[in-house]
This record gives structure tokens, sequence and C-alpha cells, in this order.
């Protein structure tokens, strides 16, 4: 035995670990939680540009997630990538039999603006995911597709943020780093409250991974007993500061950035 947490990952791989289950574990490890992953999905992909998504079975999604109950003391989840209707069926109905804190980062497009999940996946989150989360995580662009109107000002996130909360009867957390100000401004809805974070936009970078390092940062805190409210705005920092220190490398004529996880 010993005193380190344990959280599970349930998202698709980025072969360049800035994004994805890779960015989570090592979000995980960072905050001295030990890390479970259930694949759903590989992605083809460097930062910019992803080039093919090649999904998991459900049947060994249900399996990974199975067994990592059947032998884990699991403290907290987390959804990110899920790809398909198929396969977030199979984890809900894996997920119905613990209750434990989830957090949901409801990821449906890349940074690079392709398309990660399918269309038709997203009913399928409002039905049956959702109302077993601790917290839910969109961006501006996700918050759109879920009230199927354009948010693009702190007061629509507002706006976002209440009818969200009061449709699905869960936290909400919206992320409005999109927005381009001089600030990133985040909006955490819960128990009828609303919580704003503040940091620094970091300008000129360009990094993926940044929703799923934030995700993952909540989960820690979650899996170690933070309350939601404190997980959250640890979180922010923590995402914050692996974007301000954030690798680069010159290769080719190519720029590539990431996040810095360490
Ligand atoms: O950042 C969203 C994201 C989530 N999960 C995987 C990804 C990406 C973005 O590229 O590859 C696996």
């Amino acid at each position: 035995m010993n005193d380190f947490p344990v959280a599970l990952s349930i998202a698709g791989s980025d072969n360049s670990a800035g994004a994805g289950i890779q960015a989570d574990l090592k979000t995980f490890t960072f905050h001295q939680v030990y890390g479970l992953t259930a694949l759903t999905c590989v992605v083809a992909e460097v930062p910019g540009q992803v080039t093919a998504i090649q999904p998991v079975a459900p049947e060994i999604v249900a399996d990974q997630i199975r067994l990592s109950f059947q032998a884990y003391p699991v403290a907290a989840v987390k959804t990110g990538l899920l790809y398909s209707r198929s396969i977030i069926e199979v984890i809900c109905d894996e997920l119905e039999m613990h209750t434990l804190p989830l957090v949901i980062d409801p990821v449906m497009i890349a940074s690079s603006g392709d398309p990660l999940l399918r269309a038709d996946a997203v009913a399928l989150y409002e039905n049956r995911l959702f109302k077993r989360a601790a917290v839910v995580t969109p961006n501006l662009d996700e918050t759109g597709v879920l009230l199927g109107r354009r948010i693009s000002t702190l007061d629509e996130m507002r706006e976002a943020g209440l009818e969200l909360t009061a449709k699905f009867g869960v936290a909400f957390l919206i992320k409005g780093g999109h927005l381009r100000g001089d600030q990133a401004v985040d909006l955490l809805f819960v128990d009828e409250e609303i919580h704003e974070l503040n940091e620094s936009y970091i300008h000129g970078v360009s990094t993926h991974g940044t929703g799923c390092t934030y995700s993952a940062a909540i989960t820690a805190g979650l899996a170690k007993g933070l309350p939601l409210v404190e997980a959250v705005f640890a979180a922010k920092r923590f995402v914050t500061q692996s974007i301000a220190r954030h690798f680069h490398w010159q290769q080719d004529g190519m720029n590539t950035q990431a996040l810095n996880h360490f």
C-alpha cells in the first residue's frame, strides 16, 4: 500500500504526446497521482495536423475500464476523446457500476480544427454521460455545439453556463481561452455560484492539449480529495504554467511547440 491516489483516464492517444492520454498521464504524474488508462482511439498527429484516427473496438475499451476497477482503488476518472456512439455506450455501462468523481472533457474538435468526435455522438453525451459528472469542461466551440449557437463574449459564456447547469444539473467549467483577450477567463458554475478564473493570456504560443491537461489536473486534485472549486483553481494555475514554459523545437524548417508538463 502507499499514499498515491489512483486516477483513470479514458481518452485517445496523441502520438505527439502534448494532448490525449499522454498529456493526462504526464499531468497525473506531476501531481503524484498514479495514472491508469483506457484507450478509445489512436490519433496520428503533430500539433496543427491530424492525419488519421483509428478507433479501438468498444469491447476492448470496456475491458480496459473493467480491469482497472477490479485491480486498483480508482479515486477519480476523466474522459477525453471518446470518438463514437458505440464507445460512449460501453463507457456509460461500465461507469454506471461506480460512484466516484468524473471529469468530462467533451473533446469534439482538435486545436488544428480537425473533427475528432463523430457528430451523432453528442446526443449520447447529453443523455447518458453528463449527469454522472462532477464537472464538464467545454471550451467555447464545444459550448457552442451543445447550445446550438455561437458563444463569443463573457456575457454569452455566463448565460451559456447557467443554461447548461440548469439543463444537466451538474457543474460546468466553460473555458474562455479562445476569446483571445489579454486574460484567459474561465467560468466555473457550481452549486448556484459562478467562480471566475483569470490568468494572463499567453500570446504567440500554439500548442494543443491545454484542455486535456486542464481536465487531467482537475481529476488529479479530485483523486487527492480536494473540493471541486479548489481542484479547478489549482488546475488553472498548472495549465497556465505549462503554456508559459512551453517547449519548442525547430527542424527542417518546421516549428513545433508543446506544453511543458514538467
Ligand atoms: O486536444 C484535444 C485532443 C484530445 N485527445 C486527443 C487528441 C487531441 C488533439 O489533438 O489528439 C487524443
